[in-house]
């Protein structure tokens, strides 16, 4: 068979691979058959040397020839394989922009957050300033300035988190009151809200972790009187004008007298029901007279200034408010339990 021939039948047979190629990994494959350097084309070239002399540029000629021919097919193809390839990816991630979105999720004031806002609203109203502090402090400042020496039961291990001997997470947030009365500016009207720790098991009506709002005024010639005023107003402020106040005696290290403060019941009016487990009386806050140790530890004399402070659980307020039955479901952050409040 002479060379003319060869390379026709080379040309016919490389063409049906290149259109039976189904891929462009395959027509690759055929391409490197045929054109490499260990081709079908480049082994007949060394054939070349049985040419004669005279019939070789012609033989050469049409080996190239033969070499563009194929060159040709195969780029032809493989736009061909490339366009369906395109096509077929087009088609598997092909987006319906006519599909209705998604709604965006707008959130929801948390419980406390509500209620927060509220107890700030009566303070600021009453001429308090809203003071933050925090979390990580001092033991000097969550315990000793507060009355609270070493070896007190307060103090206890079991219940506080500590960081080490000396910082720990606030149990309270007196401490940032401790650090106001501290810089010395005075008269103090304020309140401290804020996150508080204490080791607790989680349960209906605890958590290691929750709300404060504690205030402190400071001031000559402020009495007992002022602090049952003022909280007397608070309550009738947060539950409604028809609200009556009971101050019960009550210890706590840093006022001296304490008291804790309960509300007759919102619900029935103080007669008893099942939401005052029917005493008519539900416990609001702690409060008494700044202890004048405490005023002396943070840098201001007793004996020209007095106080009285109180001290608030948030979540209690607004688990009462909304009546919730459950603390944890505060702490989920379901905002189809939020979006009731
Ligand atoms: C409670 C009781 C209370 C205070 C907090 C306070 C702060 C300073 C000085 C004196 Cl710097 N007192 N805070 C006073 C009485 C009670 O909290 O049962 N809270 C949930």
């Amino acid at each position: 068979m002479d060379m003319k021939q060869k390379l026709q039948e080379l040309h016919e047979e490389a063409v049906r691979k290149i259109q039976a190629s189904e891929g462009l990994e395959r027509l690759n494959e055929v391409r490197v058959a045929y054109l490499g350097k260990k081709g079908e084309l480049t082994a007949l070239l060394k054939g070349m040397k049985d040419v004669s002399a005279e019939e070789r540029p012609v033989v050469g000629q049409l080996v190239n020839e033969t070499r563009n021919k194929i060159e040709g097919i195969l780029e032809e193809t493989k736009k061909k394989l490339e366009a369906a390839a395109l096509e077929a990816q087009l088609q598997e991630e092909v987006i319906d922009v006519t599909l209705p979105a998604k709604k965006a999720q707008i959130g929801h004031r948390h419980p406390n957050t509500i209620a927060l806002e509220e107890l700030e609203r009566i303070f600021i109203g009453m001429g308090y300033e809203v003071v933050e502090g925090p979390e990580v402090e001092y033991a000097d400042y969550n315990f000793t300035k507060l009355n609270i020496p070493e070896g007190h039961p307060a103090r206890d291990e079991q219940d506080t988190f500590f960081i080490n001997s000396s910082i720990l997470l606030r149990s309270q947030t007196s401490p940032v009151q401790a650090r106001t009365m501290e810089k010395g500016k005075l008269p103090i009207r304020m309140i401290a809200p804020g996150r508080v720790f204490r080791s607790d098991e989680v349960d209906a009506t605890h958590s290691p972790s929750f709300h404060q709002v504690e205030g402190l005024v400071i001031d000559k010639k402020i009495t007992l009187a002022d602090l049952k005023g003022t909280l007397e107003e608070f309550a009738r402020e947060l539950f409604g004008p028809e609200t009556k106040t009971k101050f019960r005696p009550h210890h706590f290290p840093f006022t001296e007298p304490s008291a804790e403060m309960d509300v007759s019941c919102f619900k029935c009016g103080g007669v008893g029901c099942r939401f005052c487990k029917g005493s008519g009386w539900i416990e609001i806050l702690g409060c008494g007279m700044v202890h004048p140790h405490v005023l002396e530890m943070c840098g201001i004399d007793p004996k020209r200034y007095t106080g009285f402070a109180f001290g608030i659980g948030l979540e209690r307020i607004a688990l009462l408010k909304y009546e919730i039955d459950d603390m944890r479901l505060l702490y989920e952050n379901d905002v189809r339990f939020l979006k009731q409040f």
